[in-house]
């Protein structure tokens, strides 16, 4: 025996821990936290532990798979990709260009490969419709930021290991590690808040394993954060203490917004929300006497039908209790392979507004360039001018995780031409006629580019494969470029592949050096190819973007400057210090300053004038994630779904006595656009009027191969979610809040 301990960032979550495995060869012996990783310091979650049972998990595929005869089989390389070619081609043909759609799934956030090759991906296909995770998360949030800074990826994260003050809604970090904000050990960062003295609160329908450790737990409507939010500022704009005059100059409108907020009173909004005005004035009090203050969405807070005004009600909040961009507030990183924030400079942005490009069918908003979730079904079923024949998902589950699941599940299978890059038969892939098999996380290397810009630290780790890729087998970022040679109609073969790569780096170059952030002294195109020169693909683009940015050498012309050898050579990562002030500087509206009364927003006021006025269904559904999952893909792992079955219906106690519901007996539930029958759960940690279901099960389908996952199937609760609910400027799906019926079984 030969144990070698390798150092990894964990690429299941947005936490991005720091492991350490300890392998014997292919075979993976133990994996625990990194206690030397800077920014995790040994912390783990079970996942984590895991990478070694997904990577010997016999139904992971390892070869690519062909449908002949109906039945998807073992196939070479070679052949999958000539289908591939031959398919695309044959719909090309018959149909056009934007027959074709791409949807993206959660996996590809984290991916190096997909980030720095999905864009290559996109532009070749020129497909009709790009759809992803995104309308089924956090656009809303990007939406908001894109009106607000400028740019959709200046997203504000809260300065947790600062802060006195947070105020946290519609996220669930001790189960879900935290999203867009990036920080392994939530627990242990809010237990240093408590320990500090500081005041934790939490706005949630359900008392969470986060609200247990709230100084403060608001149990609110599902649906409802945006009248809360609201009615905070304007009892923030009322405070003593605040005064409009001393923000920064650069805070645009923020008086027209407290105007044209005047109706959200606390006493307007209590009955609504179930929150009493005497709360809301109290946390508006603590925001605004507190200097360091945080309010925190996530969430809860997007998958609404107002999801990107309450993103933007945040951001107003923390403005006006002068939490915004301050240390111990809502803060905006610099992440060392750049990002909007880094790139660019103030005054030569655009200013955004929507209102742009609608769907076909639904006419719903192509928001940032993407068609809603909500919108597949319709778009693929429905005859006509620009129907979607094909599709390609690139590690993707959408029959799990996107809207009306039962009419998407058919919508693919009247594909047709599917393809798959995914790591499964699964729900999804199992309609695919081809799929090419992702290597395991230990096969790849890892830098997590895009949630390193939601750090609270500014800190970046990069890790290479572990584990050779099996013999023959393409790394996913060849995969894509296979396929977008395909869809600029050259040839396939490695020369070319190595070609479109030459290129791809060399325009990534060019555009840096002729960015406002590029140094005057620097090196020409040419010269930096050859800096670069001794790595391709993905590698060679995160060589290219860490050399660019705010710490890079820029090929040269900062010799102490970073490049990714330097970062490789520190395995548990580098830290360049706590988040600092950005704004002015990294806003890039026309105007130059944060648009806070941006129109599209305020006239969305109007919507939300009619939410306060509508009534409360009697019960409604909502979503929760449990530790031990992840979205829909990690039940095949025994470790992790072993013990008492996880997908249950919560109940509050009263509403089992009315309905007639006991624990563990079925209830069945239905919505406008399903039934499932799931277990009941009752527990008083949920709101009455409230049942909950979590999501990413299911997994009891025809034709998928997840022999251990389908012993502990549970029920998809997107056949719940009807796709017509949407928030209408983001296009995101509504995911909580969801009027159902529920009755014994
Ligand atoms: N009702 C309800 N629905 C929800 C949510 C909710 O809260 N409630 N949450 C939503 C959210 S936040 C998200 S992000 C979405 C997730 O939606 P999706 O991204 O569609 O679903 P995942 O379950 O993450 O599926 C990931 C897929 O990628 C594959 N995979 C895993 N790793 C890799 C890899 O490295 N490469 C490749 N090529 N494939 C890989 C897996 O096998 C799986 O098929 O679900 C959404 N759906
Ligand atoms: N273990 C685990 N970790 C995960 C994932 C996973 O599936 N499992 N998924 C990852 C992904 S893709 C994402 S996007 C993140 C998400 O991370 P989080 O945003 O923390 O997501 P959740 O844990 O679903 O917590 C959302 C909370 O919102 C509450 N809620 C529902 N409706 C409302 C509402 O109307 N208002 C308010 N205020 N609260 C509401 C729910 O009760 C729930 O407690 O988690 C990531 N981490
Ligand atoms: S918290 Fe997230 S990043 Fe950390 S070990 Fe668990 S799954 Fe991996
Ligand atoms: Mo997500």
């Amino acid at each position: 025996m030969s144990i070698e301990t390798a150092y990894r960032t964990c690429p299941l979550c947005e936490a991005g821990c720091g492991l350490a495995i300890e392998h014997d060869g292919d075979a993976v012996t133990r994996i625990r936290g990194d206690r030397d990783d800077v920014f995790s310091r040994g912390f783990l979650c079970p996942k984590g532990t895991v990478l070694g049972h997904f990577h010997d998990d016999p139904d992971r595929l390892r070869t690519p798979m062909v449908r002949v005869d109906g039945e998807l089989q073992p196939a070479s390389w070679e052949d999958a990709y000539q289908a591939i070619a031959d398919g695309l081609n044959g719909v090309w043909e018959r149909h056009g260009r934007s027959a074709l759609a791409v949807y993206l799934g959660n996996p590809m956030a984290h991916s190096l490969d997909g980030a720095m090759y999905g864009k290559t991906l996109l532009r070749s296909l020129a497909p009709g419709a790009v759809f992803s995770a995104s309308t089924v998360d956090q656009r809303p949030r990007e939406l908001a930021s894109g009106l607000l800074y400028g740019q959709s990826g200046t997203i504000p994260v809260p300065d947790l290991d600062r802060t006195d003050y947070l105020l946290l809604l519609g996220a669930n970090p001790m189960v879900s590690n935290g999203s867009l904000a990036t920080a392994p050990d939530w627990p242990g960062r809010i237990d240093a808040l408590r320990a500090r003295g500081g005041e934790f609160v939490v706005v949630d329908p359900v008392r969470t394993k986060t609200a247990e450790k709230a100084d403060r737990h608001l149990p609110i409507v599902p649906g409802t954060d945006v009248l809360l939010l609201a009615a905070l500022a304007t009892a923030l704009a009322d405070h003593p203490t605040t005064d409009l005059k001393s923000l920064p100059s650069h805070f645009a409108g923020l008086a027209e917004v407290v105007d044209a907020l005047s109706e959200f009173t606390p006493e307007s909004v209590a009955e609504r929300t179930g929150i009493d005005a005497a709360s809301i004035r109290s946390i508006a009090a603590s925001l605004a006497t507190t200097e360091k203050a945080v309010v925190y969405g996530r969430i809860g807070t997007t998958v609404t039908p107002f999801g990107t005004t309450a993103s933007w009600l945040i951001d107003v909040v923390n403005a006006l209790a002068g939490s915004l961009d301050r240390p111990g507030g809502s803060m905006f990183s610099t992440p060392a392979a750049g990002s909007s924030t880094t790139r660019g400079a103030r005054g030569n942005g655009r200013s955004h507004r929507l209102g742009g490009r609608s769907t076909r069918v639904d006419a719903m908003p192509v928001a940032l360039g993407e068609h809603p979730a909500s919108a597949m079904a319709n778009e693929i079923l429905t005859e006509g001018d620009g129907q979607l024949r094909a599709m390609i998902t690139v590690g993707g589950n959408p029959v799990l995780s996107c809207p009306d699941s039962d009419r998407f599940d058919d919508a693919l299978e009247s594909l047709e031409f599917m393809v798959s890059l995914d790591c499964y038969v699964n729900e999804t892939t199992r309609h695919a006629d081809v799929i090419l098999p992702a290597p395991s996380h230990l096969q790849k290397p890892h830098y997590d580019v895009a949630l390193l810009t939601l750090a609270i630290r500014n800190v970046a780790n990069y890790s290479p494969a572990i584990l050779p890729l099996d013999d023959g087998a393409d790394r996913e970022w060849t995969q894509m470029t296979r396929l977008a040679a395909m869809g600029l109609g050259m040839a396939w073969d490695d020369e070319t592949i190595s070609a479109i790569d030459d290129e791809v780096a060399g325009r990534a170059i060019a555009a840096a050096l002729a960015d406002a952030s590029a140094p005057d002294d620097g090196v020409d195109k040419a010269e930096a190819l050859d800096v670069v020169a001794s790595r391709t693909g993905a590698e060679r683009l995160l060589d290219i973007a860490i050399r660019t940015g705010p710490y890079g050498d820029w090929f040269g012309a900062r010799p102490d400057g970073l490049t990714l050898d330097e970062l490789e050579s520190h395995p548990h990562g580098m830290d360049f210090g706590p988040l600092e002030p950005r704004l002015p500087d990294a806003i890039r509206t026309s105007s130059g300053d944060v648009e806070f009364d941006h129109p599209d927003l305020l006239a969305d006021l109007q919507r939300v004038a009619a939410l306060l006025a509508e009534p409360s269904a009697d019960m409604v559904l909502t979503g929760r994630r449990t530790l031990r999952s992840n979205n829909s893909w990690m039940h095949n792992m025994r470790v992790l779904v072993k013990g008492k079955p996880r997908c249950t219906l919560q109940v509050h106690p009263d509403d089992a006595d009315r309905i007639g519901l006991a624990d563990g007996a079925p209830a069945r539930v239905t919505s406008t656009s399903g039934t499932v029958t799931a277990p009941v759960e009752v527990t008083d940690a949920i709101r009455p009027g409230v049942v909950s279901l979590p999501h990413g099960w299911g997994h009891d389908v025809e034709g998928s191969r997840l022999r251990v996952a389908a012993e502990h199937a549970g029920v998809n609760s997107n056949i719940l979610t009807p796709a017509d609910a949407i928030d209408p400027l983001s296009g995101t799906s509504q995911l909580t809040g969801i009027p159902v019926d529920v009755v014994p079984a």
